[in-house]
C-alpha cells in the first residue's frame, strides 16, 4: 500500500441504497445534496462520491440533476468530485454511466464484480413509508443481482479512463474483485495510482469483520505493491470503525449517508457533516493529519478540477 503521508475523507452524501423512510435527514432534492456536500467540505471531507435523487428519493440518472448539483459545488468549494457509475440496480449501464459522460469528472466509481447486493431487509423495519416506490425497490434486491460483468468494466475504463482521463474509486466488496482488478491492470486498461475502495457488510458481499480488511490489504500488497492507495468503509453501524482501521494501517476513509444513517447507537445521524466531523477527530486522535483536495489529487495523481466539463 502506499502509506498515505495524510488521510483522504471522501463523503458518500446519499447515495441509492437507504431510502427516504428510514431517515429524515437523507439528502433528496439536488439543493439539499448541495448544502450537505458544502458542509462535509467545510468539516474536512476531501472529496464527495455523488448519486442524485429525483425530490421524491428516487435514485436519478438523468445529466441535467447532476446539472443543479456539481456546478454549485464546484463554485463554492475545491472538493474533488467523485461521480458513481454504480447508479442503482434499476439503472442500465448507459444511464449508470451518463453523468459522468457528461461532466468528464476526475474520480469516478467502478465496481469491481456482479454480485448478490441485498437491502430487502429495510422493509421489515419501516412501518410508516414516505413515498410509493420505496418499498418495491428494496424487496427487488432480493432478486436482482448487481450486474458488474468484465464487459461493464471495460467499457466503464474505456469510455471514463481512456477516453476522459478520470480516474477511478474501485470499489472491492470481496477479495476476489482485487483479482479483477489485476486482470485490468495486466490489459493495460487500469492504470496506477490505484485508489481502492473496500466496501464491508453489504448482504453479498465480505462481511464486516476487521480479518477481512486485514486479509484485502494483505492480498493488495501481494497484487498491486505501492502502486495503490486503500480506503475502507462498512456498511452500516460498523462504518467508523472500519474507517479507522483503514487510517491506522495507512490507508483512508469514507464516510456518509450514503451508507450509514447513523452517528451512534439508536441515534440517527443529522447531516454527513457529523459523520466528517466524528471520523476526523479519530483519525486525528491516531496523529494522522487530514487531506485537503489538492492533497488527495497529488495523492491519487488526478487530471484537476480545471479538466471537469462544467
Ligand atoms: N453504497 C456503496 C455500498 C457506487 O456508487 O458505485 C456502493 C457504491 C456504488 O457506492
Ligand atoms: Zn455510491
Amino acid at each position: 500500500m502506499r502509506t498515505a503521508d495524510k488521510v483522504i475523507i471522501s463523503t458518500a452524501i446519499t447515495g441509492s441504497v437507504n431510502i427516504p423512510s428510514q431517515s429524515d435527514y437523507l439528502p433528496l432534492s439536488a439543493d439539499q445534496v448541495v448544502a450537505a456536500s458544502l458542509e462535509a467540505v467545510e468539516a474536512g471531507s476531501a472529496i464527495i462520491h455523488l448519486h442524485a435523487r429525483h425530490p421524491d428519493g428516487r435514485p436519478a440518472f438523468e445529466p441535467e440533476v447532476f446539472e443543479q448539483i456539481i456546478p454549485r459545488i464546484l463554485e463554492q468549494t475545491d472538493a474533488v468530485i467523485n461521480i458513481s457509475t454504480g447508479g442503482a440496480s434499476s439503472m442500465t449501464m448507459d444511464e449508470r454511466l451518463a453523468a459522468a459522460v457528461r461532466f468528464s469528472p476526475e474520480l469516478a466509481s467502478l465496481n469491481m464484480g456482479s454480485m448478490n447486493f441485498v437491502y430487502s431487509g429495510i422493509a421489515d423495519k419501516i412501518t410508516n413509508w414516505k413515498f410509493d416506490w420505496e418499498k418495491q425497490y428494496v424487496l427487488n434486491t432480493y432478486s436482482n443481482p448487481f450486474v458488474n460483468s468484465f464487459d461493464k468494466i471495460e467499457y466503464t475504463l474505456r469510455e471514463l479512463g481512456e477516453k476522459r482521463g478520470t480516474r477511478f474509486e474501485y470499489e472491492c466488496y470481496d477479495i476476489g474483485h482485487l483479482y479483477t482488478l489485476a486482470y485490468f491492470v495486466e490489459k493495460g486498461l487500469a492504470k496506477p495510482p490505484f485508489l481502492i475502495q473496500g466496501v464491508f457488510g453489504i448482504l453479498g458481499g465480505i462481511g464486516a469483520d476487521h480479518e477481512n480488511l486485514t486479509h484485502m490489504v494483505a492480498i493488495a500488497d501481494k497484487l498491486f505493491g505501492d502502486d495503490y492507495s486503500f480506503s475502507a468503509f462498512a456498511a452500516g453501524r460498523n462504518q467508523m470503525q472500519f474507517g479507522t482501521h483503514s487510517a491506522w494501517l495507512g490507508g483512508h476513509v469514507r464516510v456518509g449517508l450514503e451508507d450509514n444513517l447513523w452517528i451512534g447507537k439508536g441515534e440517527l445521524a443529522t447531516s454527513n457533516a457529523q459523520q466528517v466531523t466524528k471520523i476526523r477527530a479519530m483519525v486525528e486522535d491516531l496523529g494522522k493529519e487530514i487531506a485537503t483536495p489538492d492533497d488527495a489529487r497529488r495523492m491519487l495523481a488526478l487530471k484537476g478540477v480545471d479538466k471537469v466539463t462544467l
